[in-house]
């Protein structure tokens, strides 16, 4: 039987389902890693049957001083993290690096602003322009800046932002433990602006943060259920940050990473699971697994936002090992 034949007969099996129930999900899971691990990679194959992987890499536009309290974020002024209130970028600085990104076989370019709320006036002009010049160079554009209003939204898609990135990053039970200054429905919200305005939604989370795995879950019915699911589902795995209130948290188990990648993937079969922050910490063979399990995305470049990533040398020896396509590829 040749491949495309097999890939059909197990395609017609797959449905993609809004209505998953929290039993459903924390069942996958649990399942013994061997199984959840087949089953999340029978999805991937007849979704992403090359095993293509994006690499998208990240700006920080606007660092520090930010008003939300969020426990994890060096950039938040309610924390006591080394991150102070940088000077901004100006639109041709963040064109060039872009540009940079491109010729180093990027094509996402992801921008980020540490604000509570995109506010109007000249910075939102800039941000306009940047999402302008990303796409004449012929990237994807994504922008994770807060909040945003309707008209906010508007502009943005009529600029050509192709996401906006806006992570519900843990359960709505266990939200307020990590966050006062916001509620998990202003987070919701702006995902229905930012889908209103015809932007794809860039929404995932963070493990590691001291929650269950019944919070995992939830935090996954919620993005399972929404209907489209969000097109880029960034899992990260807590970097504990020197300064902030989950300073002291260990890295979280890599297979415990294994199992949320694998299970977003069978929940959301065509959506862009992205293996995102605590890649430094993993081993080229975790990598691996979750590139199995239907990670097909990474943050390529030195740099997160506050952070380290690892090496652009490291990550082209790592997309070789695992054998799989990139863009450069193609
Ligand atoms: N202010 C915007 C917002 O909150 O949407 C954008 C920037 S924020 C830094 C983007 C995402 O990075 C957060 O939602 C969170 O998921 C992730 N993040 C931030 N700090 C992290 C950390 N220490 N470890 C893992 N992920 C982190
Ligand atoms: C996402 O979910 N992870 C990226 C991106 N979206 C914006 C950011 C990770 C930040 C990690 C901590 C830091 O570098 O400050
Ligand atoms: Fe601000 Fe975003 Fe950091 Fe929260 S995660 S403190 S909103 S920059």
């Amino acid at each position: 039987m040749t491949f495309v034949e097999s890939e059909f007969q197990i395609s017609k099996d797959v449905q993609i389902r809004f209505d998953w129930t929290l039993d459903e999900i924390q069942n996958i899971l649990k399942k013994p890693l061997i199984e959840l691990l087949w089953e999340s990679q029978q999805v991937h194959r007849i979704f992403n049957p090359r095993y293509k992987v994006q690499l998208a890499s990240l700006l920080s536009v606007k660092t520090g001083g930010c008003e939300e309290d969020c426990a994890y974020c060096s950039q938040s002024m309610h924390n006591a993290s080394d991150v102070t209130d940088q000077s901004d970028f100006d639109v041709l600085g963040v064109l060039a690096q872009a540009k940079a990104a491109k010729a180093a076989g990027a094509d996402r370019f992801c921008m980020g602003w540490a604000w509570r709320e995109i506010r109007d006036g000249k910075p939102f002009e800039s941000m306009l322009e940047m999402v302008r010049g990303v796409r004449e160079i012929g990237m994807e554009a994504c922008v994770t800046g807060g909040m945003l209003t309707d008209l906010q939204a508007k502009r943005l898609a009529d600029a050509g932002l192709t996401a906006y990135n806006h992570n519900l990053d843990t359960s709505p039970e266990y939200y307020e433990k990590i966050i006062s200054t916001r509620t998990y429905q202003d987070r919701l919200e702006t995902l229905y602006r930012v889908r209103a305005a015809g932007i794809t939604v860039c929404c995932g989370g963070i493990i590691g943060m001291g929650e269950t795995i019944k919070d995992r879950a939830s935090l996954l019915k919620v993005l399972a259920t929404m209907e489209p699911h969000p097109e880029s589902v960034p899992i990260n795995a807590l970097v504990p940050i020197e300064g902030t209130p989950l300073q002291n948290l260990e890295m979280v188990d890599p297979l415990d990473l294994v199992r949320m990648v694998a299970t977003a993937r069978i929940l959301m079969p065509t959506s862009r699971i992205r293996l995102s922050a605590g890649r430094e910490e993993l081993g080229k063979e975790a990598q691996i697994l979750c590139l199995l399990a239907g990670a097909d995305s990474i943050f390529y470049g030195d740099s997160l936002l506050t952070t380290s990533n690892p090496s652009v040398k490291a990550d082209r020896d790592l997309l070789a090992a695992a054998g799989v396509i990139v863009n450069w590829d193609e």
